[in-house]
Parts: structure tokens; sequence; C-alpha cells
């Protein structure tokens, strides 16, 4: 249960800086990457690795010698097409052209659950319901899963596509209590993701153990992942907020806000 080198892509972000530390015990060496300022190498545990994920030479050479991937790094938000296709579209095609010519055989990568925004929060759903992306970045991380299946027919190249609902310290709304995905949560799906074998393409939904979901989540199940956090601690908080309009796509649809963005003109 553990690699010899493990790339973590995003490092610098919000994620990223929590799984650098949580996600020690899974490698000998972490290689962490991103194309923002990355704090330095903390010791012979680590090294750091600056990237743009959209040069396809550059990631190439970020991959090499890696045994597995975690896959965070991209646009997280809804952004102009432009932006989502170089950091996104390109960049899951390059770390898994990567992956395919380095002989790396497991990859964990963050999709969304902005692949499935656009059900209704009445609706319940599988891992197998059909996508229904709600922006460019939902369809970034929709080709980011086809991506992750074709690799695995072709090439062999297992992945678990984790569709991360909310994943921050604390739910920060009424939508969030259905989709928060406490850290410690986070971080043991990441370590089913990584170890479990066989797993083929396997997509799974990040939430924690939440009163009131959306997503039947047997797939995580079968990797062996029970979370052990709920957002129900944080009801009272969140319930002393004003209420939110029913018309209102953050109580309408799975993916919120995200909905309703753009156009980008
Ligand atoms: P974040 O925005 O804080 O981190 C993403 C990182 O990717 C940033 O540090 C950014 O500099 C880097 N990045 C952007 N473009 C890049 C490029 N061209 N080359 C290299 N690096 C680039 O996002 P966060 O919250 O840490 O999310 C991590 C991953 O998890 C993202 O892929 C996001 O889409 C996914 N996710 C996160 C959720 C959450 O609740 N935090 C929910 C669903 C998905
Ligand atoms: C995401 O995909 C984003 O990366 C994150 O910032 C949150 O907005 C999350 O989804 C969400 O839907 O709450």
């Amino acid at each position: 249960h553990r690699f010899d080198r493990l790339l973590l892509t995003g490092a610098a972000g919000s994620l990223g800086k929590v799984l650098r530390e949580s996600l020690r015990p899974c490698a000998n060496v972490l290689r962490l990457s991103d194309v923002a300022a990355l704090a330095p190498a903390q010791g012979a545990h680590e090294e750091v690795v600056p990237c743009d994920l959209a040069d396809r030479g550059a990631v190439d050479a970020l991959v090499a010698g890696c045994d597995a991937i975690v896959h965070l790094g991209g646009v997280s938000v809804e952004r102009p097409f432009e932006e989502v296709l170089e950091a996104n579209i390109k960049g899951v095609f390059h770390i898994y052209e990567g992956a395919r010519r380095h002989g790396v055989k497991r990859v964990v990568f963050a999709s969304s659950n902005h692949v499935i925004g656009f059900y209704r929060q009445s609706e319940r759903i599988d891992a197998h319901a059909l996508k229904r992306p709600d922006g460019y970045y939902g369809l970034s991380k929709s080709f980011g899963e086809d991506v992750a299946q074709f690799y695995f027919d072709r090439w062999g190249i297992e992945t678990v596509s984790i569709r991360i609902g909310s994943s921050f310290a604390e739910p920060a709304n009424r939508r969030m209590m259905s989709t928060w995905l406490s850290y410690r949560d986070l971080t043991t799906l990441i370590g089913k993701s990584l170890f479990t074998p066989g797993v083929r393409h396997t997509v799974v939904y990040g939430m924690s153990a939440n009163r009131d979901v959306w997503w039947d989540n047997g797939a995580a199940a079968l990797l062996g992942f029970a979370a052990q956090d709920t957002s129900e601690v944080f009801r009272d908080k969140i319930e002393a907020q004003p209420p939110v309009a029913p018309t209102d796509p953050n109580a309408l649809y799975q993916g919120g806000a995200f909905t309703a963005q753009g156009p980008f003109e």
C-alpha cells in the first residue's frame, strides 16, 4: 500500500495543499506539481516540479518516473471555454498520454458533480446515469472520464474518477449539506482509489455520510470506502442562513449555481 513515486497535480490548490500532507503515507516520494507557486520541498519525501498541463512535452517529463497519478490540476470553476480547453481538456489528455508512454498503471481523476449538474435535486442517480454537464467545466470533466475509459479499454490503465461534491473544511450553504465531502473522507477515498486492485475505470461520487443525498454511491462501497464524516454536524449553522427561493438554481439543480453561469461574451 505504498508507491515509490506518486504524482500530485494541482498541488498548490486548496485540495492539493491538504493532500500534500494527508497522502504522505501513500508513497516514498510525492512529486508535487502546479502552474502556480508551490512551497519548496519539505524533505526527501517531496519533489516540486512546476508544470503547465497545457504543455504536452512538459507533462510527459512530469509523468516520467511516477508509479501513479492523482490528477487534481486544472480550472476548478466555470470559466470561458478557451481556458477550460487548455488546462482541463488538453491537460487530461496530456496526463494520460504521459501515463501510457511511461507505463503508469493507476490514475485517480478529480472529476466533479458538475458532470451531472443538470439533474434536479429531487432526482436520485448512480454513477451510470446519463451525464448532464452543467457548463464548459462540467463538459471538461465529462471528457476526462471518457479519456479515462478509453485509456483503460485501449491501454489497460486503470482509473477511479471521483465526482467530488463539495470538498471544503465545512459546507458553505444548504446545497452543500448534500454534497459535502470532508478532507478526511476525501483522503480515505483517494487511498482506496489508488490501492484497490482491479478497478478498471470506476466512477464514484465523492461525498461524506450526509443525511439527504442525491447519489447512490454503491460503486464507492465496492472500493471499500465508508465515509466517516457527515454534514449533519453543521446543520444548525447552515439552517441559520436566510432561506433560498425554491426557484433558485442552488435549490433546484444538483450542480447549483454552475447551471446558470455564462455566456462569456
Ligand atoms: P483549485 O482551483 O484550488 O486547485 C486547482 C489547481 O490547479 C490550482 O492550484 C491551479 O493553479 C492548478 N492549475 C490550473 N490550471 C493549470 C494548468 N494549466 N497547469 C497546471 N496546473 C493548473 O481547486 P481545488 O478545489 O483544489 O480542486 C482540485 C480538483 O478537484 C480540481 O480538478 C477540481 O475541479 C476538482 N474538484 C474540486 C471540488 C471541491 O469541492 N474542491 C469539487 C469537484 C471537483
Ligand atoms: C466543483 O467542481 C468546484 O471545483 C468546487 O469549487 C465547488 O464549486 C464544487 O464543485 C461544488 O459544486 O460545490
